[in-house]
Order: C-alpha cells, then structure tokens, then sequence
C-alpha cells in the first residue's frame, strides 16, 4: 500500500495518482482511526472479520463494463464513491483484484491523504471518518466489502454530515 497526501488538484482527472512527496506513514494512519494491512490469504481476512464480529459481507467488481452496457451507470457509481461521505459503522474493504484509491481526511479535516490499494490490500475505516474512492486509471477493482453489522448502505455526503452523532464519536476518538 502507497500512502502519501494528495496534490490537492481537482482540476484534472480524480483517477489520476495525484501524489506527492508527503508520504504517510501506517502510524499516522492509525491515529485517524484507519488501520492498514496486508494479507496474501483470503483465510486471514476471514480470521480478521471473525475477531472483530463481522457479520457480513459482499464482492463488487468495478469495471466500466460491470454494470451493464449503459456507461452511465457506471460513472455515476464513480461520482458518487467520489463524494466525500462518511458512514456510520466501521468497514473494511479488501482488494482482491485492480487497484483503487481510497482518501481520507487528515486530523486538520481539510487535506487528503491517498491510499493506493492493490491485491492484498485491506483498509478498516472507522465510522464517522469523511472519505472518497476511486479507481486508478486501470479502471479496475474487485473488493470486499465487510460490514459489522447488515450493511446499511447509506452513504452520508460532506457538509450535511457534520454533527452526525458517529461524527462526533469519530473526532473524540482521535482528539480534535
Ligand atoms: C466506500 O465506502 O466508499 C466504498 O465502498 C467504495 C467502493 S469499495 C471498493
Ligand atoms: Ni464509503
């Protein structure tokens, strides 16, 4: 996993690397909350879901071709992983296959920092922390997604979250 603050370009193309020098570290990860692994082993994954209670789970395979011959769909899938959202339970996404981006904003809620996940790659991302996803310019990924309690699908956009309870709990968690 390649991890590094974003360049803060939004004016070319969002599946573009937009990397910059600022790496960032899997401990700076951690005190925002996100933990990062990695795990040749489907079984370790499982291993993983089961110590933290994960009750759920399913596999979407992103592709311009995945959800039928209308495009259109699949670009507004882009836009709307795109948008920055929080949810309100704890979720953790392995990649199976591809690549993708996921961003996550810093303590400072104002700049991003990009995960470059690719095959092995799992991110547990807390409930209440604002973040986007897109592909790389492969466009391609297969993911799991894993859900803590049944997936509630609800995706909660940037700024009518803030003052969400999760939100709340999210920023006491990691102190600002
Ligand atoms: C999310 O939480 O934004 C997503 O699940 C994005 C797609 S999963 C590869
Ligand atoms: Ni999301």
């Amino acid at each position: 996993m390649k991890i590094y603050y974003h360049d803060d370009d939004n004016t070319t193309d969002k599946q573009l690397p937009h990397e910059t020098s600022e790496t960032v570290s899997v401990e700076e990860l951690k005190k925002l909350g996100v933990l990062a692994y990695h795990y040749d082993n489907l079984e370790d994954v499982d291993k993983l879901a089961s110590e933290r209670s994960y009750v759920s789970r399913d596999e979407v395979l992103i592709t311009p071709e995945s959800f039928g011959a209308d495009r259109a769909i699949y670009e507004s899938k882009l836009t709307s992983f795109y948008a920055e959202h929080l949810h309100e339970d704890e979720e953790i996404r392995y990649i199976l296959d591809g690549a993708g981006y996921f961003d996550v904003r810093d303590a400072s809620q104002s700049r991003w920092i990009r995960a470059l996940l690719e095959k092995g790659d799992l991110l547990i991302l807390p409930a209440g922390i604002y973040h986007r996803f897109t592909l790389t310019t492969e466009n391609n990924v297969k993911a799991l997604r894993l859900f803590r309690e049944e997936p509630k699908w609800i995706a909660y956009n940037r700024p009518e979250a803030d003052g969400n309870v999760y939100r709340n709990e999210y920023l006491k968690e990691i102190g600002v």
